[in-house]
């Protein structure tokens, strides 16, 4: 019966607000067709694809100027960026100390590289690794802290890097949402010994498939250098188990054309999270994540956490925005303590993670990128208003947006 007087108004919602094409959650900036064809142009008379060519020399020097770091390494992808970067502190044993509210693939690489995960609690308002509930889970086999700045947000670093420093632990950072975002004043890459970035096509900034491992020294980043090049340090050296981690001409060319468009797509993604905030504070039982103090955010994703207040669960509304062609995502459900090949670790039992399973069971990402129309924003929040009113039993009162796309 329940079912029944609810189905209603949720019809009516879709009838009224359904988009007639599908809105995801990330859609690439794509450069000008014509501009990239250029690139390949220079591309076919060098004869030169991929192996440290001389787009992928540019790309690594404006990038390094972008974000203001002055050891980077270009890679083919964030996950073996990652990959290399255990490797590059020589870290092949033992346990590191995790996150579970993340992709698979940060979880991942610890596994490549014959690492145990230590999944640890991570803290309410930032969503990122508790430094609280870190020292408890060190032991004799703990090696090192892999954090991730989840969503753009900044780790605790200064909280991290206390721990490490007692315990004699490295720290990586997979900053794969991070992408320019500044902690007082600095990149957040700097924080430490290792960060990693993810320029696949939904991020931020992107070079299809693609990332890049931030380093502190000349040494370190030579080494990592050889790593992701087969190890191969001259014609007849080879100085350890590397890997073919390297990013080609294609890529570097279509970085060097994002690179100039990154400015002006933070500033669409600003407008479009501001409207979201102003329009969805408001909204009984949506939380929104704070603005961190002291911190210059690239608005990469814009998370909300739905709680009892709702009128209806995470699920459900998950369900009513596809009907309404809104392709949310539950970035990032399930946890990989989960998956089944981390659930039987003692670190994944569900009950040492609250935190991070309620987190999990809320959490829904909204589509932003800069090709986002702000009326079809305010069609957005028109529908999770009125979701949350009907699940609430209160009138669903009409916005003044019309029809859109
Ligand atoms: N660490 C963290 C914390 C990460 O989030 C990631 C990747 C990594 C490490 C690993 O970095 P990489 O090795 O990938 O560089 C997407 C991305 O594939 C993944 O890179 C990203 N995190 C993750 C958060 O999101 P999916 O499985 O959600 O992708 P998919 O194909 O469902 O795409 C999402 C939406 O984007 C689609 O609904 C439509 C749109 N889309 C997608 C693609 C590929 C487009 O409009 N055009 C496209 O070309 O993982």
């Amino acid at each position: 019966m329940a079912f029944v007087l609810r189905a209603a108004p949720l019809d009516r919602i879709v009838r009224e607000y359904r988009l007639d094409e599908p809105v995801y959650v990330m859609r690439p900036t794509l450069p000008a067709l014509d501009e990239y064809t250029d690139y390949l142009r220079g591309i076919w008379e060098r004869g030169w694809l991929t192996n440290d060519g001389v787009l992928h020399q540019e790309l690594e020097r404006r990038l390094g100027e972008y974000l203001g770091v002055e050891h980077l390494s270009l890679f083919c992808n964030g996950t073996i960026a990652l990959l290399v970067a255990l490797n590059a502190l020589r870290i092949n044993s033992g346990e590191v100390i995790t996150t579970p509210f993340t992709f698979p693939a940060t979880a991942h690489v610890l596994y490549w590289n014959g690492i145990r995960p230590v999944f640890c609690d991570i803290d309410e308002a930032s969503l990122n690794l508790d430094p609280n509930r870190i020292e408890h889970l060190i032991g004799p086999d703990t090696k090192a802290i892999l954090a991730v700045h989840v969503y753009g947000t900044p780790c605790d670093v200064e909280g991290i890097q206390a721990i490490a420093d007692r315990h004699g632990l490295h720290v990586i950072y997979d900053a794969a949402h991070a992408f320019g975002v500044k902690h007082r004043g600095r990149s957040i890459l700097e924080y430490g010994d290792l960060s990693v970035l993810s320029f696949h096509a939904t991020k931020l900034f992107s070079t299809i498939e693609g990332g890049a491992l931030v380093s502190r020294t000349d040494a370190q980043r030579q080494r990592i250098n050889f790593l992701k090049n087969f190890g191969i340090a001259g014609e007849e050296e080879v100085i350890g188990p590397g890997i073919n981690g390297k990013m080609n001409e294609f890529q570097a060319a279509f970085g060097l054309l994002h690179l100039r468009m990154v400015d002006e797509e933070i500033a669409r993604r600003k407008a479009i999270a501001a409207i979201y905030r102003e329009r969805l504070a408001k909204v009984p039982g949506l939380r929104l994540l704070l603005e961190p103090a002291d911190t210059e955010p690239n608005y990469g994703y814009f998370p909300i956490l739905v709680d009892g207040a709702y009128g209806m669960s995470r699920d459900e509304l998950f369900g009513m925005l596809r009907r309404c062609n809104i392709i949310s995502r539950k970035y990032f459900y399930p946890l990989v303590s989960r998956a089944s090949c981390y659930a039987a670790l003692p670190s994944a039992e569900p009950a040492r993670l609250p935190v991070a399973e309620d987190v999990a069971s809320r959490v829904l990402c909204l589509p932003i990128y800069g090709k986002l129309e702000s009326p079809v924003v305010h069609r957005i929040c028109d529908v999770l208003e009125a979701c949350g009113r009907a699940g609430t039993g209160m009138p669903l009162a009409r916005t003044a947006v019309k029809a859109i796309v």
